[in-house]
């Protein structure tokens, strides 16, 4: 086994997810304003500490995705964010990504106007030879596509695939784990189909681009979006239906190399986020690892809980293990809606 197969294992193994806890200023003082409390650094890490010195809460998270605000902080007990993270025999992980900026729009159709592309390549190199220093082990890059009548346009998938891959070999020269992160949003109308259609296309471009430039699949972590049909999609679709699709995108698509998936929750509810992958790994097939890397999913009754009473340590801490230790079962196709509420 290859030690960056090893850190994937570590991460993935036993019932294990990961913590997505990766949010930029910008996201994070959102997160915030919606409880009265103002985004200030200190703020930031009181909640973050919360979460990452929860002894129940990190039994299920193998790694945890932290922001370069974070790496660099120190926890009350003195410890280095990434040291505490350590402490509980989970790896520190940092999102290298500098943010999904606009395509330059092709001027002939508005609708292409909300494209992206991931930026952060430029010095990615000498950054990551100081996370790794700072202790991180794996790193996240996400690249977000969107859904609509004119999207996503091929030049979008590639790009944004390309500038995956580059990204990936360059952590892996740096002795790290990639997380690849292509991110196909569950905003619209579109049903469930489409996005099946779409993740495909984009699933296929990324290893193709991976192969390309000789990245170690094995040393490698894939984050996709779950099958599931638009937000606005008036056609819902039941938890087996997208476990169904959800299997057969990944068999269709995805290198049987790669040793771990961990979803994204994408804005589906805590609830419905544990539910689809409990039922995807009842009806999992392959040899994936199929785990979780959630940030809302994970943190959200947490973060409500704290804006109530910033005081109550306990409680805060209680729901955020309880959503861990409810994503570890489904991690294995155990959990079951009765121990929602026990
Ligand atoms: C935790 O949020 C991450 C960072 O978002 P920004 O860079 O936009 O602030 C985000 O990439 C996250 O890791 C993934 O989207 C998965 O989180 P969810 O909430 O979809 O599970």
């Amino acid at each position: 086994m290859s030690e960056l197969n090893k850190i994937v294992q570590k991460i993935l193994s036993n019932k294990k997810g990961i913590l997505a806890a990766d949010e930029s200023n910008g996201t994070m003082t959102k997160r915030l304003e919606s409880i009265n409390v103002k985004s200030s650094p200190e703020n930031r890490l009181k909640f973050r500490e919360i979460l990452f010195s929860s002894d129940e809460g990190m039994k299920n998270i193998g790694g945890v995705i932290l922001y370069d605000e974070t790496i660099r902080q120190t926890a009350s007990s003195g410890k280095k964010i990434p040291e505490l993270i350590n402490s509980f025999g989970s790896v520190p992980g940092i999102k290298v990504d500098t943010g999904a900026k606009r395509m330059v729009p092709d001027p002939t159709n508005a609708q292409r106007m909300i494209e992206t592309i991931t930026e952060g390549l430029d010095g990615l190199r000498e950054r990551l030879a100081e996370y790794y220093e700072l202790g991180a082990r794996f790193t996240k890059w996400r690249a977000v596509i969107n859904i609509n009548k004119s999207c996503p346009s091929e030049l979008t998938i590639n790009a944004n695939a390309h500038a995956l891959a580059r990204y990936a070999s360059l952590v892996q020269e740096a002795k790290m784990v990639p997380i690849i992160e292509p991110e196909v949003l569950m905003n619209g109308d579109h049903n469930i189909n489409k996005c099946y259609e779409v993740t495909s296309k984009v699933l296929q471009e990324c290893y193709r681009e991976l192969k390309f430039h000789n990245v170690d699949l094995k040393g490698t972590i894939l984050k996709p979006n779950m099958i599931l049909p638009g937000d606005k999609c008036s056609d819902k679709s039941s938890s087996q239906q997208i476990a169904k699709m959800t299997i057969k995108c990944l068999k269709e698509n995805v290198p049987s190399e790669v040793p771990g998936i961990a979803f994204l929750s994408g804005g589906q509810s805590e609830i419905e986020a544990t539910q689809n992958l409990n039922e995807i790994n009842k009806i999992n097939d392959t040899n994936f690892i199929i785990s979780f890397s959630y940030g809302r999913a994970l943190q959200q009754g947490a973060l409500k809980n704290w804006g109530k009473d910033q005081k109550d340590i306990l409680n805060t801490q209680k729901i955020f293990s309880k959503r861990s230790k409810m994503n570890g079962l489904a991690s294995t196709g155990k959990w079951l809606k009765e121990l929602e509420t026990e």
